[in-house]
This record gives structure tokens, sequence and C-alpha cells, in this order.
């Protein structure tokens, strides 16, 4: 009886003599075993014997809950004494007759299933299941390293498509994702057998996967869940867990046996799973990544009332990765509470569209004030970006500094195996190493910073850069932007502490600390998709009203260090320099909001709309309008339009770590007709862009002359470099990035 005790026999043998008995069996992956393609898992002659003589059972009502089509289903279990739910609830098949289940138009997934179908043709292995209620993807033959790829690729399409109809939504089961009618779920199977079965029933719900949730999470007290664990454990609504189809199958013998009053000895009985205890859930998280801020991983309701998803860089990079490892992300809330409330921390339910279960801390008002705002973006911001009069340094901020690690890491260790992997991100969470070591943690952690590391004169200023460096040699690799930034970090250490340091490892305290240069990459198809007219139209507006004036665009998150206002200089310059520019070209400065808060981030903004001011009135005529500028966010379709129309794509920052801008200019170009990429030698993207137009944002007159060349630009010319960056852009992209990151880590033990 395999770890079976008396009490889990006696409950089991109660359950099984139990008339009547309603059984909700899933099919793939709980009573066949997964194959290679949907079409080879079929069921066998011994399964389909087994669940005959089950339905024939005096009491027993048994029911097959599958989220394959009718008529897969009718031709393995014709017999009408099993009830059968097709399409994860969209029909089912009472007393032999089938019918639907809820009004749908599945209409919508005709060109989904299109679109799709040409995707999977361009990645070997993945496979386009159609259902008339469903589109499926399956990714389980494609290799594992080229997952990535596809999925980003995948959501794009999905998520644009959701968003169009609400009524459809996401969902993920093993290794397939499958757009479906939201409405629909299995657990409408649950009520519909509980009535079939006859007064007082007793139902057992047995799955695999996450649509099996569904079932679970409506039975009842009475009734028994059992799940099917698969490689990727996740949180669970069922009470009780086997480990195959060949344990389900036995159990189900061992439930006919008894009922037929032969008194089998059980080879294996369900085993209770190891839930709810948060840290045991957590445990089996084998990733987690730490960021200051949280993604939102959730669809929400946005204020027009459409389903938006998060499509940050960031996200779109890390979140395969995440999925198919089950991980957990932990970062800020975002909420900040008074000193004198209880600072709350969570979990999130794991969200079933993204496989990803969110941690989260909430700032008290000091630490906002100390940590994020103080040492963070007052400290180390400027600090690292070379702006050493900027900086601020506090004995306040560092001990808020370290605080905040201290809950970061109090929230991680009980929710983290001690062997997980740990991926940190920035300026914010240096120390997070050093906490979870000192917590016991033994597995691999990195850390990538995407800001500049700065040299050592300025790294030196900070009163607690021993420290901190000692602390970073806690993590096994340390991943920068470019080749300088990890010349600057290794020349640190071995300046700072008695470590040993070479070319791209540092040995301090009997520890190795792999050092690399990883440039971080976008995903461009987010920026190539045909966009919506209304987004067109939108763009086209604006477009009009600068008349014949070429496009000149300048994007960034209102920030001292983007050079902002020497952009606005520069572009002064030129009309004073080359007078001929005047009618023909206009400013386009796209500033979101960030960091509105913080006093030097307002004087920033007003010193800019003073320029914008200044330019406008020494330069503007009745038709023309020199400078335009917009304090506030688009979406990523608004922002490909704004960069496709753009002559010039400006982008000038004083010090950048990358500069995703510059990227995603690049990506939404026309190559028949490109525009061209006007980029400071200062912004970590100069080093793999070197076919962009370079320019020195410090020297007015200079950045004045390279940009009139570059509106001069013949197109043979503008095509040839483009070319050559749109190659950089898509080889070095956001996925392959996360990627590469996550093999040096393993690769570091
Ligand atoms: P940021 O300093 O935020 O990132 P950047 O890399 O340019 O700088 O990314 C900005 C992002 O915000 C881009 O994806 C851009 O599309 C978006 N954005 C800017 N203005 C916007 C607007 N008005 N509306 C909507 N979106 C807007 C930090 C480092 C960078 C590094 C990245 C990634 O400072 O150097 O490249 O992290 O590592």
């Amino acid at each position: 009886m395999d770890g079976s005790n008396g009490s889990t026999t006696q409950h089991w043998l109660t359950l099984a003599r139990h008339t009547p008995l309603g059984i909700l069996c899933d099919l793939d992956g709980t009573l066949v075993p997964f194959a290679s393609t949907p079409e080879e898992a079929r069921p066998d002659a011994d399964l389909i014997a087994l669940v005959n003589m089950l339905a024939k059972q005096p009491g027993v009502t048994m029911s097959v809950v599958s989220g394959r089509p009718k008529s897969w289903l009718e031709a393995f279990f014709p017999s009408p004494s099993v009830f059968l739910v097709a399409e994860h609830g969209a029909a089912r098949r009472g007393m032999g007759a089938w019918e639907n289940v809820g009004e749908l138009d599945p209409t919508p997934l005709d060109a989904l299933a299109i679109t799709i179908e040409q995707l999977a043709l361009r990645h070997p292995g993945a496979l386009l299941e159609r259902k008339q209620t469903t589109v499926a993807l399956h990714y389980r033959n494609v290799p594992r390293g080229r997952r990535g790829e596809l999925l980003i690729e995948a959501y794009g399409i999905i998520d644009t498509f959701v968003a169009r109809n609400p009524s459809f939504e996401r969902l993920e089961g093993v290794l397939v994702t499958e757009i479906r009618p939201a409405s629909v779920k299995k657990s409408s199977a649950v009520p519909w057998i509980r009535d079939l079965a006859g007064a007082s029933p007793r139902l057992i719900a047995i799955g695999d996967d996450v649509t099996d949730e569904h079932m679970f999470r409506v039975a009842s007290a009475t009734d028994e869940s059992i799940v099917v664990r698969t490689a990727e454990r996740r949180r669970t609504a069922a009470r009780w867990e086997l480990d195959d189809s060949n344990e389900v199958r036995s159990v189900l013998r061992w439930i006919h046996g008894v009922r037929a009053g032969q008194t089998p000895l059980p080879v294996v009985l369900p085993r209770e799973v190891r839930q709810p205890a948060p840290s045991s859930v957590a445990a089996s998280h084998d990733l987690l990544v730490v960021s200051n801020r949280l993604p939102d991983l959730r669809h929400v309701e946005g204020d027009d009332g459409e389903r938006k998803r998060s499509v940050g860089g960031l996200v779109s990079a890390l979140e395969p990765a995440l999925r198919s490892r089950g991980g957990m992300w932990l970062g800020w809330s975002g909420k900040t509470v008074s000193s004198s409330e209880p600072i709350t921390t969570g979990i999130a339910e794991q969200d079933e569209s993204s496989g990803v279960q969110l941690a989260w801390v909430d700032y008290t008002e000091s630490w906002y004030r100390n940590y994020y705002a103080g040492f963070c973006n007052g400290t180390l911001w400027p600090l690292f970006h070379s702006f050493p009069t900027r900086v601020e340094m506090s004995d306040a901020g560092w001990s808020a500094y370290r605080e905040v690690h201290e809950a970061f890491a109090d929230l991680a260790a009980p929710h983290t195996s001690s062997r997980a992997t740990i991926w940190a991100h920035d300026y914010h969470l240096l120390l997070f190493a050093h906490v979870m070591r000192q917590r016991g943690h033994k597995g691999p952690m990195g850390h990538f910073l995407h800001i500049p590391f700065p040299a050592l004169d300025m790294f030196a200023m900070l009163p607690w850069a021993a420290q901190l460096m000692d602390a970073l040699l806690d993590f096994d690799l340390l991943g920068f932007h470019t080749p300088q930034h990890v010349a600057n970090f290794l020349s640190c250490a071995s300046a700072l502490l008695p470590a040993k340091v070479s070319d791209d490892v540092v040995k301090h305290r009997g520890r190795e600390t792999h050092v690399t240069a990883m440039p971080i990459g976008i995903v461009p198809d987010a920026f190539q998709e045909s966009p919506e007219p209304a987004v067109v139209e939108e763009i086209e507006g604006m477009m009009r009203t600068l008349g014949d004036a070429r496009l000149v665009l300048g994007v960034d998150r209102l920030d001292y260090t983007k050079g902002i206002p020497e952009r606005l200089q520069a572009f002064g310059r030129m009309l004073e320099m080359f007078p001929e520019w005047r009618g023909r070209v206009s400013l386009v400065q796209i500033s979101v909001p960030s960091r509105a808060d913080v006093p030097l981030y307002a004087e920033q903004r007003a010193m800019i709309e003073s320029i914008v001011g200044r330019l406008n009135g020494e330069f503007g005529e009745a038709t023309w309008v020199p400078v335009r500028y917009l304090y506030r966010s688009y979406g990523k379709q608004q922002l490909a339009q704004l960069y496709r129309s753009a002559a010039v794509g400006y982008v000038t920052p004083l010090r950048d770590g990358m500069n995703l801008v510059a990227k995603e200019y690049v990506a939404a170009q026309d190559p028949e007709d490109p525009g061209v990429l006007l980029l400071s030698q200062f912004a970590g993207a100069a080093v793999e862009m070197q076919d962009a137009v370079l320019t020195n944002p410090y020297h007015i007159d200079g950045m004045a002359r390279d940009l009139d060349r570059a509106l001069r630009m013949q197109r043979d010319e503008r095509k040839a470099r483009h070319t050559k960056l749109l190659a950089t852009v898509q080889r070095s992209n956001a996925v392959t990035w996360a990627e590469s990151f996550l093999d040096a880590l393993a690769a570091c033990r």
C-alpha cells in the first residue's frame, strides 16, 4: 500500500463504496500519458474497457471530462453509459445525446487559427490543433531552447486577439497554450454530474492540467479531487495527488474491485497533497526573479474596459523562462503604507494565463523616502550615471537600503528552495545575494545591472563602496550591458577589495564570481506589426499638424540622464547654422512622466518646457511649429507608428546603460525607406550600433551638424546602415538575452 496509512485506506474504502458515486476524469495526462503529438495520445483497449466497466457498474456515474473535440471522444467511448464532456465543457453528452453549453460564437477563431498555423510552420515541432470552440498551439516537440522565441511570438498574436475578443482567453496547459471561450470551464461538469448521479452523491474529480483546477475548485467538502503531478509542479486546489496515468488507472481499477465486492489490495492510493502551506507551495519554485517593480502579468481591466496586458521588454524576455520553470517574481507592489501600519507582504495565486506566481512587499513611507527616492534614485542612479554633483548621500539612505533587502529576503527565503536559481535586477538589489546567502541560500544567484557601472573615481565616492562590492561578490554571475561597464567593475573590485581579479572572474572569500557583458535586446516583432487603423489615424492626425515638415523624434522617460535639454538646444542650433531647415523639419519630443515627485525631476521638466517655449518663440512661424513637446505615455503600437514616421530617431542620452528606444526605432523602420538613428556615443547601445550616426551630446554645435547630416542622408546610405542595425537588433533580442543569462548562470556551477 505504498505509503498509505490505515486511515487513508479507510477513507478511500468508504468513498469507493459510496452510492451514488460520480467520477469526473480528465483524459490527456490523466488517463492517457502524453505523447509527441495529440494524435498519438490515444486511449488503449485496456483503458476503454476500464472506463466502460466503471460506467456500467451500479451506482456509478462515469464521465470523461476533456479538452478534446466531441468526435475524438465519441470514437473511443461510443457507449452512452459513459458521460462525455468535450472542449473543456463547451459540449457534453449525457444519455447518448450531445448538447452545447452556453451560447458561443467561435467565428473569430477562424482567422486566428490561420495565423497560428503559419506561426507553427515557421517553428519546427510546433503544432496547431483546431477544435470547434478552441485553438491550441502544442509545443512539446519544439526543442527546449527554441520554445522562448515561439512563445514570445505566439503571445503577441494571442494577446492582441484576446484584447480584441474579450470573450476568449489564453490558457496554459502542459506544453500547450490554448485560446478558448472565457466563460466555458470544466467546472460546469461538476454540478452536471452531481445532478445525473442521484441523491446525495459523492464525487471524485481527477486531472493534471490547469483546466482541471476549475473542477477541483468547485468540488464540495464531501467530494475528492486528485491532481496528477506533472514535471511542472504548481499550486493546486486538489486535496490528493498521484504520480501518473498508471496510478490513476490502478486507483480506478481498485474502486471497481471494491464495489464489485472483492477486497483487492491497492497497489497505490492517492496521497495527500503537501498543501496549502505556503512554504511548501513556493518551495517548488526553482527560479526566482527579483526586481524593484513587479510586472503586471495578469489580464486587467483597463480604464476603457479593454483587457490589457503588460508587454514590457523585461516581462516578455523573462516570462517564458519563468513559465517553463514554474517561477516566482518578487518585487515592490507599488504601494506605500504609512509607518504606523504593518508592512504587508503577499503572494498572489499563480496566474493561470502566465503560470508565474507574484510575491510582493509594500514599502513604508520611510522606505519610499530613504530607500527608493533616497539611496536608489538619489545616490546610486546619479553616481552610476556619472553625475557626481547630483548625488545625495545619507546614513539613513544606506540603512534603509539594507533594511529593504532584508524585507525582500525575508519574503523570498521561506518560499524558495535553497537550491533555486535566483536572478536579481538592477541597482535596487545589489545586496540581494548577500542577504540570501546569510539565510543559507545555496543555489546559483545572478544579477543584471540595467544602468552603467561607473569608473573607480566615481564609485569610490560612495562611503559604502567596499561593502557594496563585497556583497556583490556573493552573486555567481554579474551581467552588464557593455565591456566598458565590466572593465569598470573589475577595476573597482581590484582596488577596493583583497580580491583576485582576472578578465571575467573575481575570486574573493573562497568564492568565484563570473562577470560578463550581455547587452539586453527588445522584442523586435512588437514594433513591426501593422498597427490597428485607429492607431494609424491617431498618429497621422499628429503628423498632419506638422504640415510638410519632416519629423525628428525624441522618446524618453523624463530623466536628466537622457539629455533632453541638450537635444533641444542642438535642434535650435541647427536651425541657426542651417536656416534652410526652417519650416522643413519639426522636433517632436515625447517624455513619459517619471519620478515626478522628486524635486530634481520636476526642475528638469520645467527647464525643458522653458527651452521649448524659447525655441518656438524664436523660430516659430504661423504655419510651422519647430518643437512639439508631449509629456505623456504612449502604447507600443502608437510608438511604433511614430518611430516609422520619423526621418530621424534622435536618441542622445548623456549616459545610458543601454537605451531600448534606439533599438525600437530601428525595428520599426520601413526597410525600403528607413529613417536615420542619431545616437549618443554614451549610450550602451552605441557599442553594438556603430552603423548609427554617433554623436556627442555634450557638444551642441557638433550635435547640430550631426543632425543636419542625418537629415541629408541619401536613401542608399540609409538602407545600408539600417540593414546592419536591424540584423543586430534581431540577433540579440530580449529572449536570447534572458536565455543566455540563465545558461551562463547555470554554467557558473
Ligand atoms: P530606461 O532608463 O527606462 O531603462 P530605455 O532603455 O530607453 O530606458 O527604455 C525606456 C522604455 O520606455 C522603452 O521601451 C520605451 O519604449 C518606453 N518609453 C519611453 N518613453 C515612452 C512614452 N512616452 N510612452 C511609452 N513608452 C515610452 C533602463 C536603463 C536603460 C536600459 C533599460 C533596459 O536606464 O539604459 O536600456 O533599463 O536594461
